[in-house]
């Protein structure tokens, strides 16, 4: 199972600092990736100290002045290589992905489709990068705008999608004209590494070097580096609210941008009138897929009282069927939880529900097994309850019954997060209704369609906590651009806007 490391060029100790080439010498300590499903060790790392740092942000702001002068279609015809290449180790890399961070084959298989699909898109994008033409109000005057690289962007990623966030980053990035460097999460970092390599051969071959950093480092050096420095004009980073309001703020200072893609408490409503067949395996995948790490993943289920005696032990029953096992293994749906630290999170969350007047429903126990796996879990609840209000990393559903749809829609709303949500309903009044200004206030609301499993070709992030980003997809590219206004005066004259005459 582990000759995927092999082939993708991973030693059992690995250097944490590339600037396009893996940088050697000193290093401050070094990580072990290890494998969740029984917390044996992949390889190590070597984690990159401030020099190492300040050598790849010093290449990426130095490609960055000649990457932005490639015409932006070739820049998309380099990521449109890129896609192939990961298209070439979708497979291994998926593997890999299965080995690191558990999840089970198909979803790493899709996690690297995703990248694949992003690339893309990015190349479609590349000769699209357009800005508007306005009106002048003076005559024989031109106004328009222009969309200019950039600069370096700072690329802060999480273990949960160790491959496709930086992706969704990166390719974007590339084709409009920035250079990017990299700290993935020290969860995840041979996923990075291998990541990294498979672009940047892609890269060297056109005579690229410089383009894509990577640095694997601590948060308390490399991390707050990056948000400090000024030749780092962007800043995207995905992973919880605690560290998004840290990142947003100290970025802030120094007047960066940021891209932030934090928490997520996304509920699914489900009307009367829904197709429970469809409701309970949107239910299922967004509640129990990926093992309940997706930013993405269904946390409260809000059940119409009408329907919740025959809806809720139907997935009861669908809990119990999921099979946990080895990511790799055929037929596992359930794989470990990413470390020790998550199965205390989730033990934490089961037993804080239950002090606070909750009734597990199916699962709630770690499975006595290596590694870190946990039962899927069902926790009847109420809103008013404080554990449902937080993001727990853990498959658990909380289930909560309404009467009307405002007060379901309502519940949605209450909590600090604001990323994804969805309706199940055959009704168009209360799909539209959910839809509406007055319905869902996250920055994705579904129909017939669970929370989890967005497509690239959408703005994916959300509100409110969720920290107010855009990535991948629609216009999410002008994160990555600065806009230029620009009026041009073909006359002979000088007049003044707003009417104003200022004559010397
Ligand atoms: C995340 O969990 O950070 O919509 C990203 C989804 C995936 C991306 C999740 N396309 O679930």
């Amino acid at each position: 199972m582990r000759d995927v490391l092999t082939r993708l060029g991973l030693g059992t100790t690995n250097p944490g600092a590339w600037a396009g080439h893996a940088l050697s010498g000193a290093h401050d300590g070094s990580i072990d990736s290890v494998d969740p499903s029984d917390n044996s060790v992949l390889g190590s790392v070597q984690l990159a100290t401030l020099d190492q740092y300040e050598n790849v942000v010093s290449e990426a702001a130095r490609a960055f002045k000649e990457w932005r002068m490639l015409p932006a279609p070739h820049r998309g015809e380099i990521v449109r290589q890129m896609g192939d290449a990961l298209r070439a180790n979708k497979v291994d890399l998926g593997a890999l992905e299965s080995l690191e961070v558990g999840k089970i084959r198909a979803e790493g298989q899709g996690e690297v489709q995703e990248s694949i699909d992003i690339a893309d898109f990015s190349v479609g994008l590349s000769r699209q990068l357009y800005g508007l033409s306005m009106h002048s109000e003076r005559a024989r005057h031109r106004m328009y705008e222009q969309w200019h690289p950039l600069g370096v962007v700072g690329v802060i990623t999480a273990f949960n999608f160790p491959n496709a966030v930086w992706a969704w980053n990166a390719m974007i990035a590339a084709v409009c004209g920035d250079t990017v460097v990299w700290k993935p999460s020290l969860k995840a970092p041979l996923t990075a590494i291998a990541t990294h390599k498979i672009c940047q051969a892609v890269l060297e071959k056109n005579g690229w070097n410089g383009v894509f950093g990577l640095v694997i480092g601590r948060d308390a050096t490399v991390g707050e580096a990056m948000l400090r420095d000024p030749r780092i004009p962007l800043v995207s980073a995905t992973g919880s609210t605690r560290m998004g309001r840290h990142v947003g703020s100290v970025v802030a200072q120094r007047f960066g941008r940021t891209l932030l893609e934090l928490g997520g408490n996304n509920a699914i409503i489900v009307e009367p009138d829904a197709d429970l067949n469809l409701a309970v395996r949107g239910i299922t995948f967004g509640a129990v897929g990926t093992a309940g790490q997706r930013c993405t993943t269904t946390r409260r289920l809000l059940v119409n009282r009408r329907i919740a005696g025959e809806l809720v032990p139907r997935l009861v029953a669908a809990w119990k069927q999921c099979r946990i096992g080895h990511p790799l293994e055929e037929g596992t749906l359930v794989g470990p939880l990413i470390d020790a630290d998550a199965v205390a999170s989730f033990e934490h969350a089961v037993a804080e529900a239950v002090a606070q007047g909750g009734e597990i429903l199916v699962g709630g126990r770690r499975v006595q097994r290596p590694g870190n796996y946990v039962e899927p879990t069902i926790i009847r609840a109420n809103p008013g309850m404080a554990v449902c209000r937080e993001e727990t990393f853990a498959p658990i559903l909380y289930v909560m019954e309404y009467d009307t749809l405002q007060e379901a829609i309502d519940i949605q709303n209450d909590v600090p997060q604001g990323l994804s949500s969805s309706i199940f309903t055959d009704s168009f009044r209360s799909a539209e209704t959910f839809l509406s200004h007055a319905g869902s206030d996250c920055g994705i609301a579904n129909v017939n369609i669970g929370t989890s499993g967005a497509e690239i070709g959408g703005a994916f992030g959300g509100e409110k906590e969720t920290g107010g980003g855009r990535e991948s997809g629609s216009d999410s590219w002008k994160a990555y651009m600065r806009r230029q206004t620009n009026t041009l005066n073909w006359g002979t004259d000088l007049p003044m806007a707003q009417g104003i005459t200022f004559t010397v």
